[in-house]
């Protein structure tokens, strides 16, 4: 900044989130209002998160912004909605020591730099715009002062992309489609904290780093239009699921909740198939396996279906998102373990070096 300028800093870290009852579909495509509620899982901060810095200045000439040290354009409706809407929000900030005095309505004047980055490679076609957009959305209210509470910043995420709404809160979030033709009523709501259930463990295989071909965006949109079991799905199965998958939540029943999470992946690649021209999320080829297994999502969960029907009790739950990359979740560290065991005997790494494969808390092999 020149002389006698100043700039302000605020830096916030989000994580993604794993759906265990999906998104898929909107009936307001501007606004993101979704035709059903959804159940997700945030991470653990410390792996797959976004980490946000936004900085104002009178020397900012532009709004700007830059993804992973590249500049990106601004210019998309949904940051546009993003930042409009927080700005609607920003409060007068004083800083006597520092000389800086913002007046509400000059918020409107003074333009934003926002640096973001992930802490996993982009390119590993996981999620990175829910934990991205509801950073971004989380430290600009931080730093324009805005007081709303985290209902209201999660419908203002969710127009940034529908899934960032459930990444303003850690443990298990339910996003509620809401009723409104505005939206206002389309917020997320923490079911439990990060503490309630800690001893599960999610473990993501990554079998694919392409970026996937059909994005969510277009992807839902043709199912909505083409799909009937979609309908189906939002109207009859997924209320009652939403019901069950909170109660299972609620009392730590692995066995339902497992079973409601497998189901409703199957469900929702089954709307995928169902859409014209069908959309395959689970089929992609990892660049380690091409030619031995071309349907890995496939083996994975046939995997995963055997053991637990041997075992006569669910011990791992399996959900895929509009990728191939497996997210699998295990009851407990034992779990996890054997899991993990089993994960590397079927798919063995190429050298023996596991480190360079495992990402994450590696002790849990030992268990
Ligand atoms: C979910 N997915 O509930 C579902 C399951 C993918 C499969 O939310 O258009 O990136 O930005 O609202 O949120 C991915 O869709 O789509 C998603 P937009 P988004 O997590």
């Amino acid at each position: 900044a020149a002389e006698g300028q100043w700039v302000l800093m605020a830096t916030g870290r989000s994580p993604t989130n794993i759906a265990v009852i999906k998104y898929w579909g909107k009936r307001d495509e501007a606004l993101i209002l979704p035709v059903n509620d959804s159940i997700s899982v945030t991470l653990d901060p410390d792996h797959l998160s976004a980490t946000t810095t936004v900085a104002v200045s009178p020397s900012f000439p532009s709004d700007r912004m830059w993804l992973n040290g590249k500049e990106i354009s601004l210019s998309g409706g949904r940051f546009q909605s993003c930042l409009r809407e927080i700005r609607k929000r920003a409060r007068d900030f004083e800083d006597e020591k520092k000389g800086i005095n913002i007046k509400r309505e000059d918020w409107e004047k003074l333009h934003v730099h926002i640096a973001s980055y992930n802490n996993f490679p982009t390119a590993a076609g996981l999620a990175s715009s829910a934990a991205g957009l509801a950073c971004f959305v989380f430290t600009l209210g931080k730093i324009m002062n805005v007081k709303e509470d985290y209902g209201e910043l999660s419908s203002i995420a969710r127009q940034g992309s529908g899934s960032a709404c459930r990444s303003i809160y850690g443990g298990f979030v339910k996003w509620c489609m809401g009723k409104k033709d505005d939206g206002s009523d389309s917020i997320a709501v923490q079911l439990a904290d990060e503490t309630h259930w800690n001893d599960l463990v999610i473990i993501i295989a990554v079998v694919s780093s392409k970026q996937k071909e059909t994005s969510s965006t277009s992807g839902m949109r043709d199912s909505v239009e083409t799909s009937p079991l979609l309908q189906y799905r939002a109207q009859t199965v997924v209320p009652s699921r939403v019901l069950k998958m909170e109660e299972a939540i609620k009392n730590h029943d692995f066995e339902s909740f497992a079973k409601l999470t497998c189901a409703d992946s199957n469900q929702f690649h089954a709307v995928c198939l169902d859409t014209s021209p069908p959309i395959f999320y689970m089929n992609d080829t990892s660049h380690r396996y091409v030619l031995a297994v071309h349907w890995l999502g496939i083996l994975i969960i046939s995997l995963v279906e055997k053991w637990n029907h041997s075992e006569g009790t669910p011990q791992v739950a399996y959900t895929f998102d509009a990728g191939p990359n497996a997210v699998l979740i295990a009851q407990n560290r034992k779990t996890a373990a054997l899991l993990l065991r089993k994960l590397l005997y079927y798919f063995p790494p190429e050298d023996k070096d596991l480190s360079s494969y495992l990402v994450g808390d590696k002790s849990i092999l030992g268990d």
